[in-house]
């Protein structure tokens, strides 16, 4: 189970690394290095999902990184409905709250409901939100929807309590991959304050600094993709980052 990974992290002050892999952009040699990461302790769990998917492609590259690995999950991020694969230890079933797409806030979630069921697979709640990182993204173009724009920190942490309310388990914050500017730490500590459920921080974020800044913020996990792809050598500074952005063990919440 992946869920009480991330809810201990949020409970403890444990920072997670999470990185993203898109199965259409994915490499042998960078699979092979960013499972030898994981396997050293610097990855905590990879996302797995992108725009287009050429499926089995994917489901080879999958089994792949899943045979390298020796603890870390997989778990899909899936940008349609047709990526789904059993070889994944969860699923984020994303319910796209910022925009106003039925498709993707319940359609699709009707049309494999019976199929999640039948894989086995553990489905995670998540409400997905799209801030404006700075340039039109795959996935706001793809979504047919609009972010929530970058300044309206209040919109934001509106729709992440609905999002709670509504029964969700899990806060991703997204400005979109390759986006030009990550979300604000300003916009993530308005969602920390109002929010309970762990956050999930991801787009724009290639250096250890911006990583440090959203965790210090609020955000329990990170998500790293672009910026791994072509060079995963500053993994172990992004992970060092990671790890000293969490609380001392001893510390509890309030
Ligand atoms: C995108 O949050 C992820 O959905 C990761 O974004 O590729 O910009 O790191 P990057």
């Amino acid at each position: 189970m992946v869920y009480p990974l991330l809810s201990a992290a949020r409970n403890s002050g444990k920072k997670l690394l999470a990185v993203l892999i898109d199965p259409d952009k994915a490499r042998r040699d960078n699979l092979g290095e960013l499972a030898s990461f994981a396997n050293a302790g610097l990855i905590d769990l990879f996302l797995w999902g992108g725009s287009l998917v050429n499926a089995p492609q994917s489901e080879y590259y999958l089994k792949l990184l899943r045979s390298s690995l020796d603890a870390a999950p997989v778990v899909l991020f899936p940008g349609s409905s047709y990526q789904l694969d059993a070889q994944a230890d969860a699923l984020l079933l994303l319910s796209l709250l910022s925009g106003r797409n039925p498709d993707l806030l319940i359609g699709q979630h009707v049309q494999v409901a019976a199929h999640i069921k039948r894989m086995k697979l553990e489905a995670i709640p998540t409400a997905y939100l799209l801030i404006d990182g700075g340039k039109p993204t795959s996935v706001s173009y793809m979504s047919n929807t609009t972010p929530i724009p970058a300044d309206k920190p209040q919109i934001t942490t509106a729709t992440a309590l609905a999002g709670e309310q509504l029964g969700m388990k899990l806060i991703y914050l997204d400005a979109g991959s390759g986006a030009q500017n990550p979300i604000s730490a300003t916009m993530i500590a308005c969602v920390r304050h109002e929010v309970s459920l762990p956050i999930i921080v991801g787009g724009g974020i290639r250096t250890p600094e911006r990583a440090a800044q959203a965790l210090e913020a609020g955000a329990d996990v990170i998500v790293v993709g672009n910026g791994l792809e072509q060079d995963s050598s500053w993994l172990p500074s992004l992970a060092a980052a990671v790890r000293a952005a969490s609380r001392p063990p001893t510390e509890t919440l309030d």
